[in-house]
């Protein structure tokens, strides 16, 4: 049995019946708020947090994290990345070097994560364990040791299969002493509670999760049991959860940033490769936790908001993708097969490929998009959209959505 697409107005209707928009700013946690109040008045601001507009950046996801987590009252200013367009000039005004993230704070420009986190605890007090405190000073060291063992074998390329099991052992030695540390505490944390540790550990573990499955065929969360305990407890924060991203995006997004990442070609990674790029996206370790029950009127209904822009910024034709896409949200939730029009299968991967966690929507809303873009799609064929630039992400330029 197939399907007609739903037109706009009923989709709409559809996602009206099943789908409570979030209070951005005094809900939880979100990546589309830029104002930030946790139930106080907007008299009480005294931070302006500016992070990137695709939730890229690591350092923001730190200091974004931190102030969620101390529900600290913060506005939120978006920049453009170099790597996806121009730096806005306002911006290079305030700071010059164009870095993110910064905070102004009762006035005050701060740049250098660390810095701001140093001088958000001095004005609001520490996340459990500070910044400086002795058992967090270690921990500090580590999350950096690690990072360096990660970029050693992610971001060079190794010349033999011996300097690849090298970087790799390299790598996993340090991840055995990040296991060790998780494990000396009782709980699932760093430290006896949830605390800066944490946080800081945070952007890059999950940056590491989603490239060396997908680049080196290792997974960081399902081979380690302190690290997958740890995942699991992060995930049973609102905070962490809305600033989570999954596979598809970071493994795209970090090749410009971090000037590279090489795939190892071994029998597991090309599996885990295509596993990521083509799916099922559903059960990949990038989440554990349980699937919320809106996750596809949430699909929807963040689709619906921007479809004007995503029919837009498609290279295909605007009536063909404007009808593929109601074919595959009509798909999404019905589960009723929607044929989409001939050709439109590489304008479908094209929006498959393009959806950002947790920029447009969160981990399982995309994970439902993309199977339904993905299925729709496969009805009609096989071509795959325009290759996601590797040296620069200006297809995914804010500029050029700039009308949502
Ligand atoms: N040491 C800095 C590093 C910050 C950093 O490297 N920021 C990158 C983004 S992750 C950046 O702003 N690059 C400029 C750009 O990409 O536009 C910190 O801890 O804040």
């Amino acid at each position: 049995m197939s399907k007609n697409p739903l037109s706009w107005d009923e989709l709409t209707e559809l996602a009206k019946s099943q789908y409570e928009p979030i209070d951005a700013i005094n809900g939880a946690t979100n990546a589309q708020a830029r104002l930030r109040l946790f139930g106080q008045a907007e008299s009480e601001v005294r931070v302006t947090l500016y992070r990137d507009n695709h939730a890229w950046c690591p350092y923001c996801q730190k200091i974004w994290l931190w102030l969620e987590e101390k529900q600290i009252p913060y506005r939120i200013e978006k920049v453009t990345m170099f790597c996806y367009g121009e730096k806005e000039s306002w911006y290079k005004r305030k700071v010059p070097s164009g870095m993110l993230p910064a905070v102004e704070l009762d006035g005050r420009m701060i740049t250098e994560s660390d810095d701001i986190l140093f001088a958000l605890e001095k004005a609001f007090g520490a996340v459990g364990f500070g910044m400086k405190d002795p058992l967090v000073l270690p921990l500090r060291q580590l999350e950096r040791l690690l990072f360096r063992a990660w970029c050693g074998w992610l971001c060079r390329p190794a010349n033999s299969v011996r300097e690849e099991q090298h970087n790799r052992s390299q790598f996993v030695s340090v991840v055995a002493m990040v296991e060790e540390a998780l494990g000396s505490t009782p709980g699932a944390y760093f430290l006896e509670k949830f605390s800066t540790a944490d946080i800081i550990f945070t952007p890059y573990v999950e940056r590491m999760n989603a490239s060396l499955f997908y680049y080196k065929g290792y997974s960081l969360r399902e081979e380690n049991p302190r690290f997958a305990a740890w995942f699991d407890a992060m995930e049973s924060r609102a905070t962490y959860r809305g600033t989570q991203s999954d596979f598809h995006t970071h493994v795209h997004d970090l090749p410009p940033q971090m000037g590279g990442c090489y795939e190892n070609g071994e029998p597991q990674m090309l599996i885990d490769k295509a596993r990521v790029d083509n799916g099922p996206w559903d059960g990949l370790p990038d989440a554990t936790f349980p699937e919320p029950e809106h996750s596809r009127a949430e699909a929807l209904y963040r689709t619906i908001k921007h479809h004007p822009n995503v029919i837009r910024a498609n290279p295909a034709d605007d009536r063909l993708i404007d009808e593929a896409l109601r074919c595959a949200l009509t798909q999404m939730m019905t589960d009723v097969d929607c044929i989409p029009p001939q050709g439109s299968d590489a304008a479908l991967r094209y929006v498959r490929d393009r959806i950002n966690v947790p920029r447009d929507m969160s981990i399982y809303a995309a994970k439902r998009l993309r199977t339904a873009l993905e299925k729709t799609a496969a009805l009609v064929g096989d071509a795959q959209g325009v290759p996601i630039p590797f040296n620069h992400r200006r297809d995914q330029n804010p500029a050029d959505f700039a009308r949502t």
